[in-house]
């Protein structure tokens, strides 16, 4: 169109952001690991990638840093997070617009992603002055019994390409109010919004004037250097997001050394539509749960369960809206879909709908769309399904959106359910019974369950993880900072005999 003729192109645009957010031009040559734009597929810089021993320096320079910053009061910590929440407002719009040029987001959901990111170092400083444990009654006269919360040690995070700075700063916020060094590998397919996030987060150290040399870290590399995070003895905790294929490495390799894991892997997340919902805002909520970030949320709507009476009514409706949504340059007004990451997530896409076909689906949409240069550009595609055949019941990172039809609730909560993942759900419905039901034990099995909006797009106050073989981590909001602190449970005796627990007498 006119208005791409004179835009820059999104690798002169990157480096122009990365300038403004404070990253050094010469670490834009220093290497030959490439970092490229989805847009159009073309190279934006070429990093240096972190050696091993340099790894094992940074995690050597994390333990020290730890033995002092657990000695920090917590709001003073605190504080630390206040001041990376206060960077990132001032960024906000440089770093949700890298987002865009480097993940393919469209701006409001770069920006969402930046705002999640303020949300959660919001929630981390009020959490500095909360890091409680409880008093609990003994069985013993002159006794008291409490659990003190203890900084764990280095956190390694590993995050995906799809929430490029948002999962960092969900661990980091908490982490570092926790009182741990957090040690960064991010994606391969998004290094630049890492680099990014560091030099904010070196803006905010420096104000600070309190933070050790070392609190935290950035390694580049594949997967090589994620392994060395996770096979070091001095790495308590390793947060990871990624496929369900990652988690199997990376879950049995830290339980072999009794590390800790947050796993966040796969999801296949479904929506329930029964006739007393609310069509319209149904509709809303499917297709942004759906199409929104091209399907590359792991929370994405992937399957969708319509009751048979509003089945034939409804599904026009659906397939109007998906061929209405603009695909296109996440830059240019109006774009709902950009980009997948790079184009073998293409590729995956067309697999998925040759399966879905094979198995006798009917696909809508789903070409293939020529927009810059060699940006995997997909619209989003709708397939009915006679059943949850195996494809359905797979993950594929792309917009594709399963329908199938159901009688009954019961029927529908089974095949929701009759899935490996267990990340995020939803029902609509106005009827309460459906909708308890939906939440109760016997419900949805998922670590989120959703009644009248889709399952994507979850608040950071809540917990945010799923079962099976999402691989049962939680992280953000409620209580999930207590997997990165160190549970200590202390008996008093502030008398002067020696009762022992249960009544045992021991009597030398
Ligand atoms: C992810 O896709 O990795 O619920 C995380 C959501 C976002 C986070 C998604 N808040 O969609």
């Amino acid at each position: 169109t006119r208005d791409t003729a004179i835009r820059p192109t999104p690798a002169d645009e990157a480096r122009a952001v990365l300038k403004r957010l404070g990253v050094a031009d010469a670490v834009l040559t220093a290497g030959d690991r490439i970092a490229r734009s989805p847009l159009d597929g073309a190279e934006i810089a070429r990093l240096a990638d972190t050696s091993a021993d340099e790894a094992r320096a940074a995690i050597g320079r994390a333990t020290d840093a730890f033995a002092r910053w657990r000695l920090v009061p917590a709001p003073e910590r605190g504080r630390l997070v206040a001041l990376i929440g206060d960077e990132l407002r001032a960024a906000k719009e440089d770093l949700g617009r890298l987002v865009t040029l480097e993940a393919g987001k469209v701006p409001a959901e770069g920006l969402g992603e930046v705002q999640e990111m303020i949300d959660i170092c919001d929630f981390a400083v009020g959490l500095s002055r909360q890091l409680h444990g409880l008093t609990i009654a003994t069985e013993r006269t002159d006794h008291r019994m409490m659990e003190t919360w203890h900084p764990l040690g280095p956190v390694g995070v590993i995050t995906a390409f799809n929430f490029p700075v948002a999962v960092w700063s969900w661990n980091a916020a908490l982490a570092l109010v926790c009182g741990n060094p957090v040690i960064w590998k991010p994606s391969e397919k998004t290094l630049l919004t890492g680099l990014a996030v560091t030099a904010l987060f070196e803006r905010a150290a420096k104000r600070h004037g309190n933070v050790p040399d070392g609190l935290t870290a950035l390694l580049i590399g594949g997967r090589d250097i994620g392994e060395i995070l996770v096979d070091d003895p001095r790495v308590p905790l390793v947060s990871a997001t990624g496929s369900t294929a990652m988690g199997r490495m990376v879950g049995p390799r830290l339980a072999s050394r009794f590390a800790r894991s947050i796993l966040e892997l796969g999801g296949n997340n479904a929506a329930i539509l029964q006739p007393s919902a609310d069509l319209e805002l149904a509709l809303r909520g499917i297709a942004f749960s759906a199409m929104g970030t091209a399907g590359q949320r792991c929370t994405t709507l992937r399957r969708l369960f319509i009751h048979d009476s509003i089945h034939d009514s409804f599904l026009p409706r659906l397939k109007a809206a998906y061929a209405s949504v603009k695909v296109g340059d996440p830059r240019e007004a109006g774009v709902l879909v950009g980009p997948l990451i790079d184009s073998a997530a293409g590729e995956a896409m067309e697999r998925a709908l040759a399966a879905a076909r094979a198995a006798g689906g009917t696909v809508h949409g789903g070409d293939k769309v020529e927009v810059i240069g060699q940006g995997a550009y997909y619209r989003p595609a709708l397939v009915e399904m006679p059943r949850q055949t195996d494809i359905v019941r797979h993950e594929t990172f792309a917009p594709i959106l399963y329908v199938m039809r159901h009688h009954d609730l019961a029927e529908a909560i089974a095949a929701q359910n009759d899935v490996p993942q267990g990340l995020a759900s939803s029902i609509f419905t106005n009827d309460i019974r459906d909708a308890e039901r939906f939440l109760s034990a016997s419900g949805s099995d998922c670590g989120i369950a959703n009644v009248n909006i889709g399952p994507s797009g979850a608040e950071i106050g809540g917990a945010f993880g799923g079962e099976k073989e999402t691989g049962g981590g939680r992280e953000a909001g409620s209580d999930a900072w207590k997997a990165y602190m160190r549970r200590a449970t202390n008996t008093i005796n502030y008398g002067s005999t020696l009762p022992l627990a249960q009544g045992v007498t021991f009597d030398i």
